[in-house]
């Protein structure tokens, strides 16, 4: 039986944000649009004239729409003049993009949510669907309904868990060695499909080396998973006639994320897994359209429909449609960027529907670099803490039900948002605000009569997406990139080509990653002997700003949740307030008794940072590839408070 003793703090409640506001003697007060917009855009104009463009940055909104992200980095790329545009992607999924990106040249998922229900086997690695992704899980639960088996992979016996075949409760960091162990049975049992490996792949002699220590016996020691499992898992990957690999944050939020993302497709790339109906890799993503946010180019080395900066003949493209000039090289990403303010270099900030200063790791040093800033400017639908700290901060319409246009899920269908209601207050669309601020800073040509005249510009310029016009969205009930033609529906699933006969039809062939395991930064001693992993709940969003302020009877704030015998060992009761300590700070929270916890393990969410800031614990550690942080890996220690007098 699970606790169900209550967390009585009280949640914080957002206000929505109704009417603009500046900054006067370190106070933010009521402004109107004209001198809100004006101070925004004359600080923009001031530390670019000072410091260079490449002294502005962007983060862009991925609960935002398709539109809104094009005009974004439009925004960042004409009117400032840099490729310093990102988002919280790189929280998330930069990593799965990298990974997908090297191995088949396009970071898209590579099949469909429809293709799970008519799967043999689904395997959830480092997910937590039933929570994080409960649409997606329905088309999971009827490939179940339909007979395929599911493995569940994370080191907590998860909601998700409980609706596996078999659950694999691993050691935090230790996928590399998993997968390879896995990749290694399927070799020795010849398993492997040759035929696919010859035609489609290169560097198999290498995966192979480098997976050949890890034996089974071996690979149990260090992930704490069963041979038995191990070998299972194994056999029924490489035996299944159409297999999903999908996976998450258990996955993408460590230090060698990028490496953990290449250790799966090795596993595809080993059983042909990949490029036919039924069987792909899926990488869940987080926000609503952070697929779409990417591909629309708000990230610092692509344009529209995931072009390459560094590609000449596509900057010309793109110079030629915008009547501009763009800066031959990748701009920085979110974690550069907050790297470039405690360097200096970046001075003003336009951050639109993001919370960095809860949501990045080590949150304390990101809000002391926030505070570096000379021009802070934040637009968004509540007063985050992120928006406290700003210059200026515009009050912008929600892209859920107050806008019009499309967002792009994980399977890269493009799906339309409906206007229901009306914005409160003076709040306004996102793309209005930035054509406003365009005007202010030089290009008053800009102007946008709806969204669909935002799509048919992206259009244009993106082959992906050329055939998508909104009537066809609307006919199709949203379609699937890549669609370069009026009158064709590419198939549902990615890739295709590699099982091609043809060599000339079948192109590059996709490389095997002989990666390496590489333990978590954050290490366990005697001093912080806990492994405390974060991550989500059904009932809550992110860092709350959100959900915090409605009333669910599901609703419990937040706890560190214990496995029984660690809060036996510690002798702490469900309910009990007790510090958490890490290298980085300390918090207090009450403790959850969690069964699904191993000895050794702990859990908090991140949704609930007004009550206990759980971020303030975990440690900034990122991939130097993608520059995601190690959300998943924090040694903790937990005290009793003492008792003050
Ligand atoms: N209800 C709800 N849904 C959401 C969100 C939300 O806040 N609330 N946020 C959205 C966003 S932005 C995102 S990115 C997604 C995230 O979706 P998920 O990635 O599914 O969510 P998390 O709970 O962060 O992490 C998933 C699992 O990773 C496991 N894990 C931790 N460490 C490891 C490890 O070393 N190896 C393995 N294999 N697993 C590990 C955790 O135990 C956890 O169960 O959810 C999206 N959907
Ligand atoms: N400890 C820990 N920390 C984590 C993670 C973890 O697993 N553990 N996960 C990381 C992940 S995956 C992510 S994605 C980040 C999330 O990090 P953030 O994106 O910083 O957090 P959110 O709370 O989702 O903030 C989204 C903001 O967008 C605003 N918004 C919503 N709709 C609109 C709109 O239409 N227009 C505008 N202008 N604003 C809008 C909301 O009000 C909110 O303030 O957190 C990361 N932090
Ligand atoms: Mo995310």
């Amino acid at each position: 039986m699970r606790d169900r003793k209550r967390n009585d703090r009280k949640p914080k409640q957002y206000p929505r944000l109704t009417h603009p506001m500046v900054r006067d003697n370190g106070e933010l007060r009521r402004a109107t649009w004209e001198e809100a917009l004006d101070r925004a855009a004359a600080g923009f104009a001031r530390t670019t004239q000072e410091y260079g463009a490449d002294a502005f940055g962007m983060f862009s909104c991925a609960r935002s729409t398709n539109e809104m992200n094009y005009v974004a980095q439009k925004f960042t790329r004409v009117v400032m003049g840099t490729n310093n545009v990102d988002s919280c992607n790189r929280t998330c999924h930069a990593p799965s993009v990298a990974g997908l990106s090297a191995a088949f040249g396009s970071g898209g998922g590579t099949s469909s949510y429809q293709e799970v229900e008519e799967t043999d086997l689904i395997i959830m690695w480092g997910s937590n669907a039933r929570f994080a992704h409960p649409i997606f899980f329905q088309h999971v639960l009827k490939g179940i309904h339909n007979g395929a088996r599911m493995y569940a992979v994370d080191p907590r016996r998860t909601s998700t868990a409980e609706w596996a075949d078999r659950w694999l409760g691993l050691n935090v960091g230790t996928d590399i060695p998993l997968a390879h162990a896995v990749g290694r049975e399927i070799i020795h049992a010849g398993l492997a499909n040759t035929a696919f490996i010859e035609r489609a792949t290169s560097g198999y002699e290498e995966y192979a080396a480098e997976v050949e220590p890890w034996t089974l016996s071996v690979a149990e020691q260090v992930t704490g998973v069963p041979a038995d499992a191990i070998r299972e898992l194994a056999h029924a990957y490489a035996t299944a006639e159409r297999a999903q690999m999908c996976w998450t944050l258990g996955i993408t939020e460590h230090h060698n994320a990028t490496d953990n993302v290449r250790a799966l497709i090795n596993l595809s790339l080993l059983t042909g897994h990949v490029g036919r109906y039924g069987s792909g890799l899926q990488p869940l993503r987080g926000q609503n359209n952070v697929q779409g946010g990417g591909d629309m180019g708000a990230i610092p080395n692509r344009l529209p429909g995931f072009q390459d900066i560094l590609e000449p003949e596509i900057r010309t493209k793109f110079e030629a449609a915008w009547n501009t000039v763009i800066q031959p090289r990748y701009g920085m990403n979110l974690t550069e960027m907050l790297d470039g303010i405690e360097r200096g270099v970046l001075r003003s900030v336009y951050c639109i529907g993001e919370n960095p200063a809860q949501s990045e790791a080590d949150c304390e040093h990101t809000i002391k670099r926030l505070e570096m800033l000379d021009h802070l400017v934040v637009q968004d639908i509540f007063l985050t803490k992120t928006a406290e700290l700003a210059d200026v901060v515009l009050p912008a319409s929600a892209s859920w039900c107050e806008t019009e246009g499309t967002a792009t899920n994980s399977e890269r269908r493009v799906q339309r948002v409906r206007k229901a209601i009306s914005p409160p207050g003076e709040a306004r669309d996102d793309i209005a605000i930035l054509c406003d601020l365009a005007a202010r800073l030089g290009h008053d040509d800009w102007k946008y009569a709806d969204s669909e005249e935002v799509w048919n510009e992206l259009r244009a310029v993106s082959p992906d997406h050329y055939g998508m016009t909104y009537a066809r969205l609307e006919e199709h009930q949203g379609i699937q990139w890549p669609c370069p033609s009026e009158d064709r529906i590419e198939p549902t699933y990615l890739h295709g080509r590699l099982w091609e006969k043809d060599p000339a039809r079948r192109g590059m062939p996709a490389p095997f990653g002989p990666v390496k395991h590489s333990p978590p930064v954050d290490l366990l001693d005697e001093r912080f002997p806990i492994r405390m992993t974060t991550g989500r709940r059904l009932d809550s969003y992110n860092t709350g700003v959100q959900s915090s302020g409605f009333a669910s009877p599901m609703r419990r704030g937040e706890y560190i949740e214990l496995s029984p015998e660690d809060a036996a060992t510690y002798g702490v009761e469900a309910g009990e307030e007790v510090r958490i300590s890490s290298r980085r700070g300390d918090v207090t929270a009450p403790v959850w008794i969690d069964p699904g916890l191993r000895p050794g393990l702990a859990f908090m969410t991140m949704h609930f940072p007004d009550e206990v800031d759980t971020n303030q614990l975990t440690i900034e550690a990122t991939c130097p590839i993608a520059g995601t942080a190690e959300y998943k890996a924090t040694a903790v220690r937990i005290d009793k408070p003492a008792v003050s007098v």
